[in-house]
């Protein structure tokens, strides 16, 4: 159930799988206080995916460009902290992966609904890639676009189902990625959405 997709990056099928329902119930409190909203891109389109964060840092943008932050702009009070549980989860899948002592200060929660999309698109504002991502996925399978280091490689597209986590690092961590629209359907455990956690360390402080 483990699938290497290119040299640093690594598909763990089914992995949270046992504990999706544990995940979702750890969200509910934290969505309370931080819930989903769109961003707008710096040249001032609205996201389609809402996102909300928990961690020590959370992702942001704004016309002003995107960045993270410590707190919520929505609040002005700090992002949630990261629940225990997903912050073992992350770094349980990075060390299965390969990536022994990685430990996530961020955690940037994507909603996606029917139509949903993300476009091809460089993580690359962390401030420090020679930490690996851990993405876990929830709800809605989703075929999310693996790319290659120039914007112009023809993406692969690959299925990412409840459950699969997805690790990055290495010379895979600045492959150009995005996922396609998604199709509408039911999760016995989300409904209608499906859910996205990103795991990373910004070098921030
Ligand atoms: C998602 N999220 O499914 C997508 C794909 C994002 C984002 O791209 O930036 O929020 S998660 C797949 C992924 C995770 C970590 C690293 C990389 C891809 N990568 O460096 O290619 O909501
Ligand atoms: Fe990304």
């Amino acid at each position: 159930r483990q699938v290497a997709l290119s040299p640093g990056a690594t598909l763990l099928r089914g992995f949270a799988s046992d504990q999706a329902e544990a995940l979702l119930h750890t969200l509910t409190p934290l969505l309370r206080a931080a819930p989903f909203r769109h961003m707008i891109t710096p040249g001032g389109r609205r996201m389609s995916v809402t996102m909300t964060s928990c961690g020590a840092w959370g992702w942001m943008s704004d016309q002003a460009g995107y960045r993270y932050t410590s707190t919520d702009p929505a609040t002005h009070a700090p992002w949630p902290a990261m629940p225990p549980l997903l912050h073992h989860l992350t770094c349980r899948s990075a060390a299965t992966a390969g990536f022994e002592g990685f430990t996530p200060n961020s955690c940037l929660i994507n909603r996606y609904e029917a139509g949903t999309r993300m476009a091809l698109h460089q993580d690359k504002d962390e401030g420090d890639t020679t930490h690996p991502i851990v993405s876990v996925s929830l709800g809605l399978p989703i075929f999310f676009l693996w790319g290659g280091l120039q914007r112009s490689d023809q993406p692969r597209p690959v299925l990412l189902e409840h459950g699969d986590i997805l690790v990055w690092g290495g010379k895979a961590r600045l492959h150009y990625h995005g996922v396609k629209p998604l199709r509408p359907g039911l999760h016995p455990l989300t409904g209608p959405v499906r859910l996205n956690l990103t795991f990373r360390y910004v070098a921030k402080d």
